[in-house]
Parts: structure tokens; C-alpha cells; sequence
């Protein structure tokens, strides 16, 4: 399927290449979005049509997405809940990756970010307050999220209920992105995802193929503000067809 899209997509782009660049990349992404919506059939009907329609409830995808990322990239010690020794080695695995000593300022801001991110998701998630995140708990607080989100968009309808993040979420999202780009450039590539990736148990064939979906066959730049993006559609978004969805490396959410 990846590379069927490919093949779809570079055909878009070089039929659009002698057009204005401004449309010739909003109909690349219109193009992409289409080839993607007609691989994704859920029983009988395309999910895609649902764009638009912000529901509180979660949805079954949606709850696949963040089950997802719980267990794969939260929960480091695989014990099945959340807790600050799963925060301690993400911290850890970041400050050994880039080389931060102890004593080092990097080392101590990343050591407080992390104790922030852990502290603030504790107070939004962890319900029964006994210092863990249930997987229970994590979907709960999500759903309270969607709930709060809405409640505030009639209020003040300056920014989409479904676009918006959890505080916590938007430091952890720059961790993640600094993470990805080990080259510090400010833009994750190709082989830094898969390289990252396969750090979480994430086949490179997965990674080289979500890689390509995300950055729209690499003709899209990855950087923080994109990535931000991406982590929304993954978070947040219920369509089938979002780019976003690509973003932990996963392929199919139907297994
Ligand atoms: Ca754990
Ligand atoms: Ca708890």
C-alpha cells in the first residue's frame, strides 16, 4: 500500500509541477489525502467523509492510537502503567543518547522538564491518586480532554476543540522532536526516524514507509512547527486519512 502511494503521489506532484507552488502543494496534500482515503475502508465505508465532525466520545481508532502510544512510548519498563520510573528513563535515554552528562545545564533542564511533563500529567490523569497511570486512567483523561476542549470552544471559538493540546503534551512533543533529530538541525530525516524508532521496537521497514507518508514522499520538511501538526492528528484527530497517524511508525491501527 506505502508504495502504491508513492507511486500516486510523485504522479501528482509532476502533473502539478508547472503550476503556481502554493496550489501545486495544496492539491500534492489534497492528492495524498485522496490516495490514502481510498486505501482505508472500514466496514464497507470510508472514514475520511467524517472530517469535520468533532465527537466527545472517543472513538475505537482513536482509543487504538492512544493505546498505542502508551504502551510503546510511555510505558518504557512495559509494566502495563504509568509512573515516574517511566519518565526516568526516557529522561535517562535522551541524556545518554546525546551525550548530556550529569552536573551539565542539559542535563538538569532535562531533568526538570521531565519532572514538570510527569507532575502535570499526574494531575490530569491520574485520577485515584496513587501515583500511577492506569491505561484506564490515560483514556479517561483524554475523553475529559475532548469534553473540556468543546466546552471551551463555545466560550471563546478561537481555536478548533480538536486542535488543541494538553500542556504536558506540547513539552513532550519538543522532547520527542529533539529526540528525533539527533543531528540537532533542526529537522527530523528519514534516517533519524527509523534510527530513533527502532530504539522502541519499530521495524525500519515501518518507519521508512510512515517517513515517506508524513513528509508527503519527502517533499515536506519535518521540522518542529510540522511535527507539532502531526503529534495533533495522532493525539487528537479522529479521520483515518490524517497524516499525523504515521507518526509512532505504525502502519495499520486495524490489527
Ligand atoms: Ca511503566
Ligand atoms: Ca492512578
Amino acid at each position: 500500500m506505502c508504495f502504491e502511494f508513492l507511486k500516486i503521489s510523485s504522479t501528482q506532484s509532476a502533473r502539478n509541477s508547472s503550476q503556481n507552488p502554493k496550489r501545486t502543494k495544496m492539491q500534492a496534500v489534497k492528492g495524498f489525502f485522496a490516495s490514502i482515503k481510498s486505501g482505508f475502508v472500514s466496514k464497507g465505508k470510508t472514514m475520511g467523509i467524517i472530517l469535520g465532525i468533532f465527537n466527545p466520545e472517543l472513538s475505537d481508532f482513536q482509543k487504538k492510537k492512544l493505546k498505542h502510544e502508551f504502551h510503546v512510548f510511555f510505558d518504557l519498563n512495559k509494566d502495563g502503567i504509568l509512573e515516574w520510573k517511566d519518565f526516568d528513563l526516557a529522561r535517562t535515554k535522551i541524556c545518554d543518547l546525546s551525550g548530556w552528562k550529569v552536573g551539565t545545564d542539559k542535563f538538569q533542564q532535562t531533568n526538570e522538564l521531565f519532572i514538570t511533563i510527569w507532575r502535570r500529567l499526574q494531575d490530569e490523569g491520574d485520577e485515584n491518586n496513587d501515583g500511577k497511570i492506569s491505561i484506564d486512567e490515560w483514556l479517561q483523561m483524554w475523553q475529559n480532554f475532548n469534553e473540556q476542549c468543546i466546552k471551551q470552544s463555545k466560550k471563546d471559538n478561537e481555536e478548533p476543540p480538536e486542535r488543541k493540546l494538553p500542556e504536558w503534551l506540547e513539552q513532550y512533543i519538543e522532547y520527542k522532536f529533539n529526540l528525533y533529530d539527533r543531528t540537532g538541525d533542526g529537522k527530523v530525516d528519514a534516517e533519524e526516524f527509523e534510527y530513533v524508532l527502532s530504539d522502541f521496537g519499530v521495524p525500519p521497514k515501518d518507519a521508512r514507509c510512515a517517513f515517506l507518508m508524513f513528509s508527503c514522499n519527502n517533499t515536506k520538511k519535518v521540522d518542529l512547527d510540522y511535527f507539532k501538526e502531526l503529534c495533533i492528528d495522532y493525539y487528537r484527530s479522529d479521520d483515518i486519512s490524517a497524516l499525523g497517524n504515521f507518526i509512532t511508525g505504525k502502519l495499520d491501527f486495524n490489527d
